[in-house]
Protein backbone atom coordinates (compact mmCIF):
# COMPACT_ATOMS: atom_id res chain seq x y z
CA UNK A 1 0.00 0.00 0.00
CA UNK A 2 0.78 3.86 -0.65
CA UNK A 3 3.85 4.05 1.36
CA UNK A 4 2.79 2.87 4.45
CA UNK A 5 6.14 1.38 5.99
CA UNK A 6 7.39 1.12 9.28
CA UNK A 7 10.29 2.74 10.23
CA UNK A 8 8.36 5.46 7.35
CA UNK A 9 10.48 6.02 4.35
CA UNK A 10 8.45 8.67 2.20
CA UNK A 11 9.51 9.11 -1.08
CA UNK A 12 10.44 13.08 -0.90
CA UNK A 13 9.19 13.56 -4.69
CA UNK A 14 5.84 12.10 -4.38
CA UNK A 15 2.57 14.06 -5.50
CA UNK A 16 -0.66 12.52 -6.28
CA UNK A 17 -2.56 12.97 -9.05
CA UNK A 18 -3.08 16.72 -9.63
CA UNK A 19 -7.33 15.85 -9.42
CA UNK A 20 -7.72 13.55 -6.74
CA UNK A 21 -8.89 14.95 -3.23
CA UNK A 22 -6.25 12.22 -1.86
CA UNK A 23 -3.24 12.47 -1.16
CA UNK A 24 -2.99 8.02 -0.57
CA UNK A 25 -6.56 7.39 -1.79
CA UNK A 26 -6.11 3.71 -0.44
CA UNK A 27 -5.18 4.61 3.05
CA UNK A 28 -7.75 6.72 3.34
CA UNK A 29 -10.56 5.24 1.76
CA UNK A 30 -9.89 1.74 2.50
CA UNK A 31 -12.65 -0.41 4.47
CA UNK A 32 -12.56 0.69 8.32
CA UNK A 33 -12.15 -3.20 9.31
CA UNK A 34 -9.50 -3.87 7.19
CA UNK A 35 -7.85 -0.65 8.30
CA UNK A 36 -8.12 -1.76 11.83
CA UNK A 37 -6.19 -5.28 11.44
CA UNK A 38 -3.33 -3.28 9.42
CA UNK A 39 -3.28 -0.67 12.36
CA UNK A 40 -2.79 -3.94 15.23
CA UNK A 41 -0.24 -5.57 12.78
CA UNK A 42 1.88 -1.88 12.69
CA UNK A 43 0.89 -1.29 16.74
CA UNK A 44 2.67 -4.78 17.43
CA UNK A 45 5.61 -3.20 15.01
CA UNK A 46 5.98 0.09 16.71
CA UNK A 47 5.80 -1.38 20.42
CA UNK A 48 8.96 -4.00 19.49
CA UNK A 49 10.79 -0.94 18.69
CA UNK A 50 9.74 1.19 21.24
CA UNK A 51 10.60 -1.81 23.54
CA UNK A 52 13.85 -2.70 22.01
CA UNK A 53 14.93 1.24 22.01
CA UNK A 54 13.80 2.53 24.82
CA UNK A 55 13.89 1.60 29.03
CA UNK A 56 10.90 3.83 29.53
CA UNK A 57 8.64 1.39 27.48
CA UNK A 58 10.27 -1.83 28.83
CA UNK A 59 9.87 -0.95 32.33
CA UNK A 60 6.19 0.03 31.93
CA UNK A 61 5.32 -3.19 29.77
CA UNK A 62 7.80 -5.18 31.60
CA UNK A 63 5.50 -4.37 34.63
CA UNK A 64 2.57 -4.47 33.20
CA UNK A 65 3.30 -7.78 32.01
CA UNK A 66 2.82 -7.14 28.25
CA UNK A 67 4.66 -7.88 24.96
CA UNK A 68 4.02 -6.25 22.00
CA UNK A 69 3.61 -9.90 20.53
CA UNK A 70 0.64 -10.53 22.05
CA UNK A 71 -1.27 -7.40 20.82
CA UNK A 72 -4.03 -9.35 18.73
CA UNK A 73 -6.57 -6.84 18.37
CA UNK A 74 -7.47 -3.60 19.17
CA UNK A 75 -8.89 -4.56 22.57
CA UNK A 76 -5.62 -6.38 23.27
CA UNK A 77 -4.60 -3.30 23.08
CA UNK A 78 -6.77 -1.52 25.51
CA UNK A 79 -4.82 -3.38 28.22
CA UNK A 80 -1.34 -1.75 27.25
CA UNK A 81 -0.87 1.53 29.92
CA UNK A 82 -1.09 4.80 29.29
CA UNK A 83 1.36 7.45 28.91
CA UNK A 84 0.89 10.50 31.08
CA UNK A 85 2.57 14.07 30.42
CA UNK A 86 3.64 13.95 33.95
CA UNK A 87 5.69 10.83 33.05
CA UNK A 88 6.97 12.07 30.74
CA UNK A 89 8.07 14.87 32.40
CA UNK A 90 9.76 12.14 35.32
CA UNK A 91 11.68 10.35 32.92
CA UNK A 92 13.26 13.68 31.58
CA UNK A 93 13.95 14.72 34.78
CA UNK A 94 15.93 11.53 35.93
CA UNK A 95 17.35 11.10 31.95
CA UNK A 96 17.86 14.75 30.54
CA UNK A 97 16.94 16.19 28.69
CA UNK A 98 15.31 13.85 26.55
CA UNK A 99 13.88 11.31 29.10
CA UNK A 100 14.71 7.62 28.58
CA UNK A 101 11.44 7.46 25.69
CA UNK A 102 14.10 8.63 23.10
CA UNK A 103 14.57 5.64 21.00
CA UNK A 104 17.15 7.25 18.38
CA UNK A 105 20.82 8.30 19.40
CA UNK A 106 21.10 11.54 20.39
CA UNK A 107 23.39 12.21 17.48
CA UNK A 108 20.48 11.65 14.98
CA UNK A 109 18.31 14.77 16.33
CA UNK A 110 17.55 17.25 13.59
CA UNK A 111 15.20 19.39 15.63
CA UNK A 112 14.93 20.51 18.69
CA UNK A 113 11.43 21.91 20.46
CA UNK A 114 9.65 21.92 23.26
CA UNK A 115 6.30 22.75 25.14
CA UNK A 116 4.86 26.10 25.44
CA UNK A 117 3.61 25.88 28.87
CA UNK A 118 4.75 28.75 31.05
CA UNK A 119 4.52 26.24 34.70
CA UNK A 120 6.33 23.35 35.93
CA UNK A 121 9.00 21.49 34.06
CA UNK A 122 8.55 21.79 30.19
CA UNK A 123 9.12 18.95 27.96
CA UNK A 124 11.35 18.45 25.48
CA UNK A 125 11.16 17.27 21.98
CA UNK A 126 14.12 15.55 19.94
CA UNK A 127 13.01 14.84 16.75
CA UNK A 128 14.84 12.62 14.43
CA UNK A 129 15.76 13.43 10.88
CA UNK A 130 13.47 10.53 10.06
CA UNK A 131 10.75 11.93 11.74
CA UNK A 132 11.08 15.45 10.91
CA UNK A 133 10.48 14.01 7.13
CA UNK A 134 7.62 11.69 8.23
CA UNK A 135 5.95 14.69 10.11
CA UNK A 136 6.37 17.13 7.08
CA UNK A 137 5.03 14.36 4.71
CA UNK A 138 1.93 13.75 7.03
CA UNK A 139 1.02 17.66 7.41
CA UNK A 140 1.53 17.90 3.62
CA UNK A 141 -1.04 14.72 3.07
CA UNK A 142 -3.79 16.44 5.28
CA UNK A 143 -3.17 19.83 3.55
CA UNK A 144 -3.76 18.22 0.25
CA UNK A 145 -7.12 17.37 1.86
CA UNK A 146 -7.82 20.63 3.19
CA UNK A 147 -7.65 21.69 -0.29
CA UNK A 148 -4.46 23.35 -0.42
CA UNK A 149 -2.19 22.73 -3.47
CA UNK A 150 1.45 23.39 -4.65
CA UNK A 151 1.83 26.27 -5.40
CA UNK A 152 -0.40 28.56 -3.06
CA UNK A 153 1.11 30.69 -0.36
CA UNK A 154 0.59 29.55 3.41
CA UNK A 155 1.14 31.80 6.03
CA UNK A 156 1.75 30.77 9.76
CA UNK A 157 0.62 33.21 11.85
CA UNK A 158 1.23 31.59 15.02
CA UNK A 159 4.48 32.00 17.47
CA UNK A 160 7.96 30.01 15.82
CA UNK A 161 9.44 29.47 19.02
CA UNK A 162 7.99 26.95 21.33
CA UNK A 163 5.08 26.59 19.95
CA UNK A 164 5.25 23.23 17.66
CA UNK A 165 1.82 24.19 16.18
CA UNK A 166 3.71 27.01 14.03
CA UNK A 167 6.71 24.27 12.48
CA UNK A 168 3.95 21.39 11.57
CA UNK A 169 2.30 23.73 9.32
CA UNK A 170 5.76 25.62 7.93
CA UNK A 171 7.07 21.86 7.41
CA UNK A 172 3.79 20.53 5.92
CA UNK A 173 3.52 23.56 3.54
CA UNK A 174 7.38 23.33 2.14
CA UNK A 175 6.50 19.62 1.97
CA UNK A 176 3.54 20.56 -0.47
CA UNK A 177 5.85 22.26 -2.58
CA UNK A 178 4.10 25.91 -1.43
CA UNK A 179 5.38 29.42 -1.20
CA UNK A 180 5.85 29.08 2.41
CA UNK A 181 5.77 31.93 5.21
CA UNK A 182 6.75 31.92 8.68
CA UNK A 183 5.73 35.21 9.89
CA UNK A 184 4.98 34.39 13.20
CA UNK A 185 3.46 36.39 15.78
CA UNK A 186 3.60 37.49 19.42
CA UNK A 187 5.99 40.17 19.30
CA UNK A 188 4.70 44.13 19.77
CA UNK A 189 2.94 45.81 16.49
CA UNK A 190 3.27 42.66 14.81
CA UNK A 191 -0.48 42.19 13.99
CA UNK A 192 -0.71 45.51 12.35
CA UNK A 193 2.42 44.36 10.10
CA UNK A 194 0.74 41.24 9.27
CA UNK A 195 -2.52 42.68 7.93
CA UNK A 196 0.08 44.41 5.58
CA UNK A 197 1.98 41.12 4.38
CA UNK A 198 -1.64 39.35 4.01
CA UNK A 199 -2.68 42.23 1.65
CA UNK A 200 0.33 42.11 -0.42
CA UNK A 201 0.64 38.04 -0.65
CA UNK A 202 -3.09 37.26 -0.82
CA UNK A 203 -2.25 33.36 1.05
CA UNK A 204 -4.31 30.87 -0.24
CA UNK A 205 -3.94 29.31 4.03
CA UNK A 206 -3.65 30.75 6.98
CA UNK A 207 -2.78 28.80 10.13
CA UNK A 208 -3.06 30.61 13.11
CA UNK A 209 -5.24 29.60 16.28
CA UNK A 210 -9.23 30.87 15.98
CA UNK A 211 -8.73 33.66 18.67
CA UNK A 212 -5.89 34.76 16.75
CA UNK A 213 -7.57 34.69 13.52
CA UNK A 214 -10.37 37.21 15.01
CA UNK A 215 -7.73 39.36 16.83
CA UNK A 216 -6.39 39.95 13.64
CA UNK A 217 -9.44 40.81 11.26
CA UNK A 218 -10.49 43.16 14.20
CA UNK A 219 -7.09 44.71 13.52
CA UNK A 220 -7.43 44.74 10.11
CA UNK A 221 -10.49 46.62 10.25
CA UNK A 222 -9.27 49.52 12.39
CA UNK A 223 -6.41 49.60 9.52
CA UNK A 224 -9.40 49.88 7.08
CA UNK A 225 -9.00 46.63 5.72
CA UNK A 226 -11.67 44.32 4.97
CA UNK A 227 -10.19 40.58 5.77
CA UNK A 228 -11.66 39.37 2.43
CA UNK A 229 -9.25 41.53 0.77
CA UNK A 230 -6.44 39.07 1.96
CA UNK A 231 -7.90 36.29 -0.45
CA UNK A 232 -7.71 33.55 1.37
CA UNK A 233 -9.53 30.24 0.96
CA UNK A 234 -8.65 27.93 3.85
CA UNK A 235 -7.73 29.30 7.02
CA UNK A 236 -6.74 26.18 9.36
CA UNK A 237 -6.51 26.17 12.94
CA UNK A 238 -4.99 24.18 16.09
CA UNK A 239 -4.69 24.96 19.70
CA UNK A 240 -7.84 25.37 21.54
CA UNK A 241 -11.47 24.72 20.35
CA UNK A 242 -13.25 27.12 17.79
CA UNK A 243 -12.84 25.39 14.70
CA UNK A 244 -15.61 23.04 14.91
CA UNK A 245 -17.75 25.36 17.13
CA UNK A 246 -20.52 26.28 14.70
CA UNK A 247 -20.95 30.33 15.93
CA UNK A 248 -17.41 30.78 16.34
CA UNK A 249 -16.51 28.88 12.86
CA UNK A 250 -19.22 30.27 10.97
CA UNK A 251 -18.44 33.68 11.96
CA UNK A 252 -14.56 33.34 11.04
CA UNK A 253 -15.79 32.05 7.72
CA UNK A 254 -17.99 34.97 7.35
CA UNK A 255 -15.51 37.24 8.13
CA UNK A 256 -12.74 35.74 5.87
CA UNK A 257 -14.83 34.48 2.95
CA UNK A 258 -12.84 31.60 3.24
CA UNK A 259 -13.24 27.75 4.46
CA UNK A 260 -12.14 26.81 8.30
CA UNK A 261 -10.40 23.29 8.64
CA UNK A 262 -9.86 22.55 12.32
CA UNK A 263 -6.91 20.05 13.63
CA UNK A 264 -4.82 19.92 16.48
CA UNK A 265 -4.23 17.35 18.93
CA UNK A 266 -0.74 17.64 21.20
CA UNK A 267 3.01 18.46 20.72
CA UNK A 268 3.66 15.68 21.94
CA UNK A 269 1.88 13.87 18.97
CA UNK A 270 3.53 15.70 16.24
CA UNK A 271 2.21 15.13 12.94
CA UNK A 272 -0.07 16.75 15.53
CA UNK A 273 -3.09 17.74 12.29
CA UNK A 274 -3.85 13.30 12.32
CA UNK A 275 -6.89 14.68 13.95
CA UNK A 276 -8.62 17.42 11.12
CA UNK A 277 -11.03 18.28 8.64
CA UNK A 278 -10.98 17.96 5.03
CA UNK A 279 -12.52 20.15 2.28
CA UNK A 280 -15.31 19.04 2.12
CA UNK A 281 -15.90 17.58 6.23
CA UNK A 282 -16.52 19.31 8.80
CA UNK A 283 -15.26 18.54 12.58
CA UNK A 284 -12.08 16.50 13.14
CA UNK A 285 -11.13 12.64 11.33
CA UNK A 286 -8.95 10.85 13.07
CA UNK A 287 -6.32 9.72 10.73
CA UNK A 288 -6.03 6.57 11.84
CA UNK A 289 -3.32 5.56 9.93
CA UNK A 290 -0.92 8.30 10.97
CA UNK A 291 -1.91 8.19 14.97
CA UNK A 292 -4.07 6.02 16.13
CA UNK A 293 -6.54 7.71 18.18
CA UNK A 294 -9.18 5.71 20.49
CA UNK A 295 -11.66 8.19 22.52
CA UNK A 296 -11.63 6.34 25.99
CA UNK A 297 -13.53 5.97 29.06
CA UNK A 298 -11.12 8.28 31.45
CA UNK A 299 -11.91 6.08 34.34
CA UNK A 300 -10.74 2.70 32.44
CA UNK A 301 -8.94 3.91 29.10
CA UNK A 302 -10.84 1.45 27.32
CA UNK A 303 -12.99 2.74 24.28
CA UNK A 304 -16.70 4.30 24.32
CA UNK A 305 -18.85 3.02 21.79
CA UNK A 306 -18.85 5.61 18.89
CA UNK A 307 -21.79 8.32 19.45
CA UNK A 308 -20.44 8.44 23.01
CA UNK A 309 -18.13 10.97 25.24
CA UNK A 310 -14.12 10.19 26.07
CA UNK A 311 -10.84 11.12 26.38
CA UNK A 312 -8.76 10.79 23.68
CA UNK A 313 -5.67 8.45 23.81
CA UNK A 314 -3.18 8.82 21.11
CA UNK A 315 -0.79 5.93 19.77
CA UNK A 316 1.99 7.07 17.22
CA UNK A 317 2.08 4.65 14.57
CA UNK A 318 4.53 6.58 12.18
CA UNK A 319 7.50 8.15 14.64
CA UNK A 320 10.64 6.78 15.97
CA UNK A 321 12.74 9.43 18.13
CA UNK A 322 10.33 10.42 20.43
CA UNK A 323 6.99 7.57 20.11
CA UNK A 324 3.88 8.47 22.17
CA UNK A 325 1.78 4.38 22.55
CA UNK A 326 -1.21 5.41 24.09
CA UNK A 327 -0.48 8.82 25.76
CA UNK A 328 -3.61 10.17 27.72
CA UNK A 329 -4.70 13.66 26.71
CA UNK A 330 -6.85 14.79 29.02
CA UNK A 331 -9.13 16.44 26.73
CA UNK A 332 -12.96 15.35 26.10
CA UNK A 333 -14.75 15.15 22.73
CA UNK A 334 -16.88 12.73 21.31
CA UNK A 335 -16.33 10.05 18.26
CA UNK A 336 -18.92 9.18 15.35
CA UNK A 337 -18.32 6.93 12.76
CA UNK A 338 -20.55 7.83 9.38
CA UNK A 339 -20.24 8.27 5.92
CA UNK A 340 -18.23 11.39 5.46
CA UNK A 341 -18.72 13.76 2.95
CA UNK A 342 -15.39 13.57 1.81
CA UNK A 343 -15.44 9.86 0.98
CA UNK A 344 -12.66 9.32 3.52
CA UNK A 345 -12.94 6.35 6.00
CA UNK A 346 -12.01 7.54 9.00
CA UNK A 347 -13.88 7.74 12.47
CA UNK A 348 -14.97 11.53 13.43
CA UNK A 349 -15.03 14.24 16.48
CA UNK A 350 -17.87 16.25 14.81
CA UNK A 351 -17.52 19.02 17.29
CA UNK A 352 -13.78 18.63 17.55
CA UNK A 353 -12.05 18.48 21.07
CA UNK A 354 -13.99 20.46 23.55
CA UNK A 355 -11.36 20.95 26.02
CA UNK A 356 -9.10 19.72 28.97
CA UNK A 357 -11.49 17.98 31.51
CA UNK A 358 -9.41 19.90 34.16
CA UNK A 359 -10.80 22.56 32.14
CA UNK A 360 -14.22 21.69 32.70
CA UNK A 361 -16.40 22.94 36.12
CA UNK A 362 -19.18 22.37 37.67
CA UNK A 363 -22.28 24.73 38.71
CA UNK A 364 -24.40 23.31 40.35
CA UNK A 365 -24.27 20.11 38.90
CA UNK A 366 -24.31 20.71 35.78
CA UNK A 367 -20.57 20.43 33.66
CA UNK A 368 -19.94 23.50 31.96
CA UNK A 369 -16.99 24.14 29.61
CA UNK A 370 -15.60 27.33 29.01
CA UNK A 371 -16.19 26.70 25.23
CA UNK A 372 -19.75 26.39 25.69
CA UNK A 373 -19.60 30.23 27.02
CA UNK A 374 -17.83 31.58 23.82
CA UNK A 375 -19.87 29.56 21.49
CA UNK A 376 -23.28 30.98 23.04
CA UNK A 377 -21.39 34.60 22.87
CA UNK A 378 -19.95 34.42 19.45
CA UNK A 379 -23.67 33.16 18.05
CA UNK A 380 -25.17 36.85 19.39
CA UNK A 381 -25.12 40.12 17.81
CA UNK A 382 -23.74 42.67 19.54
CA UNK A 383 -20.87 40.18 21.36
CA UNK A 384 -17.59 42.29 21.27
CA UNK A 385 -15.59 39.74 20.99
CA UNK A 386 -13.81 38.76 24.31
CA UNK A 387 -15.00 37.75 27.87
CA UNK A 388 -13.96 36.36 31.22
CA UNK A 389 -15.69 33.70 33.22
CA UNK A 390 -15.70 34.00 36.81
CA UNK A 391 -16.14 31.27 39.07
CA UNK A 392 -16.74 31.94 42.41
CA UNK A 393 -18.10 30.41 45.77
CA UNK A 394 -20.33 32.98 47.40
CA UNK A 395 -22.40 30.83 50.19
CA UNK A 396 -21.92 26.90 49.86
CA UNK A 397 -22.60 26.93 46.28
CA UNK A 398 -20.04 27.75 43.02
CA UNK A 399 -21.80 30.71 41.11
CA UNK A 400 -20.81 31.31 38.07
CA UNK A 401 -20.33 35.11 36.55
CA UNK A 402 -19.80 36.04 32.88
CA UNK A 403 -17.99 39.72 32.20
CA UNK A 404 -18.84 39.90 28.15
CA UNK A 405 -18.23 42.89 25.92
CA UNK A 406 -20.44 44.56 23.61
CA UNK A 407 -19.94 46.15 20.48
CA UNK A 408 -19.38 49.63 19.55
CA UNK A 409 -22.48 49.71 17.41
CA UNK A 410 -24.16 48.42 20.58
CA UNK A 411 -22.85 50.98 22.81
CA UNK A 412 -23.80 54.13 20.18
CA UNK A 413 -27.09 52.57 20.65
CA UNK A 414 -26.74 53.32 24.14
CA UNK A 415 -27.64 52.18 27.68
CA UNK A 416 -31.30 50.51 26.49
CA UNK A 417 -29.59 48.34 24.09
CA UNK A 418 -26.60 47.37 26.08
CA UNK A 419 -29.20 46.31 29.09
CA UNK A 420 -31.32 44.53 26.70
CA UNK A 421 -27.90 42.74 25.15
CA UNK A 422 -27.19 41.65 28.37
CA UNK A 423 -30.63 39.98 29.16
CA UNK A 424 -30.41 38.06 25.94
CA UNK A 425 -27.10 36.73 26.75
CA UNK A 426 -28.23 35.69 30.05
CA UNK A 427 -31.14 34.18 28.80
CA UNK A 428 -29.15 32.34 26.25
CA UNK A 429 -26.44 31.11 28.51
CA UNK A 430 -28.92 29.55 31.05
CA UNK A 431 -31.04 27.98 27.88
CA UNK A 432 -27.79 26.15 26.76
CA UNK A 433 -25.45 25.70 30.18
CA UNK A 434 -28.75 25.01 32.32
CA UNK A 435 -27.41 27.20 34.72
CA UNK A 436 -28.02 30.74 35.68
CA UNK A 437 -24.81 32.68 35.50
CA UNK A 438 -24.58 36.20 36.44
CA UNK A 439 -24.04 38.72 33.23
CA UNK A 440 -22.01 41.40 33.25
CA UNK A 441 -21.67 43.78 30.18
CA UNK A 442 -18.17 45.58 29.49
CA UNK A 443 -17.72 48.13 27.26
CA UNK A 444 -15.75 47.02 23.68
CA UNK A 445 -12.22 46.63 23.67
CA UNK A 446 -12.11 45.82 27.58
CA UNK A 447 -10.01 42.66 27.89
CA UNK A 448 -6.61 41.96 25.88
CA UNK A 449 -6.45 39.91 23.29
CA UNK A 450 -4.72 37.17 22.83
CA UNK A 451 -1.58 35.79 20.01
CA UNK A 452 -1.68 32.15 21.32
CA UNK A 453 -4.78 30.70 23.13
CA UNK A 454 -7.47 32.43 24.62
CA UNK A 455 -7.40 32.18 28.97
CA UNK A 456 -10.53 33.56 30.07
CA UNK A 457 -11.43 31.51 33.34
CA UNK A 458 -10.76 33.59 36.39
CA UNK A 459 -11.05 30.48 39.27
CA UNK A 460 -12.29 32.39 42.77
CA UNK A 461 -12.57 29.34 44.66
CA UNK A 462 -9.30 28.37 45.92
CA UNK A 463 -9.42 31.89 47.27
CA UNK A 464 -11.81 31.77 49.09
CA UNK A 465 -11.29 28.15 50.45
CA UNK A 466 -8.12 29.22 51.38
CA UNK A 467 -9.44 32.38 53.05
CA UNK A 468 -11.85 30.08 54.88
CA UNK A 469 -9.17 27.41 56.22
CA UNK A 470 -7.47 30.10 57.51
CA UNK A 471 -10.16 31.45 59.32
CA UNK A 472 -11.02 27.66 60.52
CA UNK A 473 -14.30 27.36 58.69
N1 LIG B 1 -6.02 21.73 21.58
C1 LIG B 1 -5.14 21.63 20.57
N2 LIG B 1 -5.76 21.64 19.38
C2 LIG B 1 -7.10 21.76 19.64
C3 LIG B 1 -8.27 21.85 18.83
N3 LIG B 1 -8.22 21.83 17.52
N4 LIG B 1 -9.46 21.95 19.46
C4 LIG B 1 -9.54 21.98 20.81
N5 LIG B 1 -8.48 21.92 21.62
C5 LIG B 1 -7.26 21.82 21.05
C6 LIG B 1 0.70 21.90 18.25
C7 LIG B 1 -0.77 21.79 17.98
O1 LIG B 1 -1.34 23.02 17.73
C8 LIG B 1 -1.49 21.13 19.08
C9 LIG B 1 -1.32 21.88 20.39
O2 LIG B 1 -1.86 22.96 20.61
O3 LIG B 1 -0.51 21.24 21.26
P1 LIG B 1 -0.21 21.72 22.73
O4 LIG B 1 0.36 23.10 22.74
O5 LIG B 1 0.60 20.60 23.31
O6 LIG B 1 -1.61 21.79 23.45
C10 LIG B 1 -2.40 20.63 23.51
C11 LIG B 1 -3.79 20.98 23.99
O7 LIG B 1 -4.35 22.03 23.19
C12 LIG B 1 -4.73 19.81 23.80
O8 LIG B 1 -4.61 18.89 24.87
C13 LIG B 1 -6.08 20.51 23.73
O9 LIG B 1 -6.56 20.82 25.03
C14 LIG B 1 -5.75 21.82 23.01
Amino acid sequence: MEEWNFPPNYNKDYFPDPNSPYWFRARETMDPEKRDDLIVARIRDVMAYAYDHSPFYQRKWDEAGIKAKDIRTLADFEEVPVVTKQELRESQAKNPPFGDYLCCPESDIHHIHGTSGTTGRPTAFGISRRDWDTIANNHARIMWGMGLRPGDTVFVAAILSLYMGSWGALIGAERLGCKAFPFGAGAPGMTARAVTWLSMMKPAGLYSTPSYALRLAEVAREEGVDPKEFGIKVLFFSGEPGGSIPSIRDKIQDIYGAKVVDCGTMAELTPWMHASGSADTEGMLLWQDIVYTEVADPNTNRRVPYGEQGTPIYTHLERTSQPMIRMVSGDLTHWVMEDNPCGRTYPRLPKGIYGRIDDMFQIRGENVYPSAIAEVLEGLAGYGGEHRIIISRGGSMDELAVQAEFDQETANNGPDAVKALGERVEAELSRVLGVRARVVMVEPETFPRTDFKAQRVVDDRDLYQSLNQKRGG
